[in-house]
């Protein structure tokens, strides 16, 4: 029953701000194929002719595997890579993310584009180049870009480094853009009983609610399984990062089970509808000090519906908070 009066409270006393969030229009890590497959609807471009081109590999990249997407060649490389069709709009800024790594003594040369058909021809605009990549464990690359109108794209990345120069690797393929119908916000139970920041002492369970709120007008399928991790664990979808009153991260001391995930854990969120997830925070921090924690979650989905049906894909952080230990 306290459960029900809190949820109840909560949209009649509290007023919510809400963070910000992004959402997928493309997320790859090579983790759902055997090599040397590629996923459904890349291709590659062989575009000098050497027989040698862009592979899917075993190793060299990040997740489980961990696999990812390879260049190595003896000649002077021209040669493509492109992601499926992606729909994108005019007036959207996208953000293009991955990894990039290279062998130990090599300086690899790469620029990514964009254009209307999976062919160096007709890749008309740049969005990033780097001609001396030169990290030798995965570095995170960041670039925007826009279209000059709404339509169909394909990302190319594009090889064109010096002969005999080893490896170069590419992992972990995002390109995103800012979510409006898809909230976060996360509460403390003290702060619905009571004003004020949400004080406990080291003997109190501190019950908090992370909610998402569909605040569009369409229906969105959330995966709303809600599995609990940590920050680097893009398997849960809430993570939690707590941080402590001498600004140290505590860390998330619990092994969360992964429970497959099915069909039915993917839900319909009407537009006006919340749902979240209760947890007590003494379940994977062990809180000794006293003074004022911030608390901040994430929710996240990079997980297709099983059954294949559309799903929202894409991660939202929530505004820091603070509760205090007495
Ligand atoms: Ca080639
Ligand atoms: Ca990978």
């Amino acid at each position: 029953m306290r459960k029900i009066f809190i949820f109840f409270m909560l949209f009649v006393m509290v007023s919510l701000v809400w963070a910000s969030a992004e959402k997928f229009v493309l997320w790859e890590s090579f983790e759902d194929i055997t090599p040397p497959s590629w996923p459904l609807g890349w291709l590659t471009e062989d575009y000098n002719g050497d027989g040698f081109t862009w592979e899917t590999k075993k190793y060299g990249g990040l997740g489980e595997h961990p696999q990812c997407v390879r260049y190595s060649a003896q000649v002077t490389a021209d040669d493509w890579f492109y992601t499926p069709a992606l729909t994108l709009n005019a007036g959207v800024t996208y953000t293009l993310s991955f990894r990039y790594k290279v062998s130990s003594t090599s300086v690899q040369k790469m620029n990514i584009w964009f254009g209307s058909t999976q062919a160096s021809g007709s890749m008309t605009t740049q969005i990033y180049n780097n001609s001396a990549i030169s990290d030798t464990i995965m570095t995170l690359v960041t670039a925007t870009f826009t279209v000059p109108i709404s339509s169909v794209y394909y990302i190319g990345f594009h090889c064109y480094s010096d002969p005999n120069l080893l490896r170069l690797f590419v992992d972990d393929i995002l390109v995103s853009y800012p979510e409006t119908n898809l909230q976060l916000k996360v509460i403390f139970d003290e702060e619905i009983l009571n004003s004020g920041i949400p004080t406990y002492s080291l003997s109190d369970t501190i019950e908090s609610f992370a909610l998402l709120k569909n605040i569009g007008l369409t229906d969105l399928n959330l995966n709303q399984r809600f599995t609990v991790g940590g920050i680097t664990n893009n398997k849960a979808e809430l993570c939690y990062i707590c941080i402590d009153p001498i600004g140290d991260t505590l860390t998330f001391g619990l092994l969360v089970e992964e429970s497959e995930l099915k069909s039915s854990d993917f839900q319909i969120l009407a537009p006006g509808l919340t749902a979240g997830k209760h947890y007590n925070l003494q379940t994977p921090f062990t809180f000794s000090q006293l003074g004022t924690y911030t608390l901040i979650v994430r929710y996240q989905n990079y997980h297709k519906n099983p059954d294949g049906s559309d799903t929202w894909l894409g991660r939202i952080t929530s505004d820091p908070v603070n509760f205090v230990l007495e």
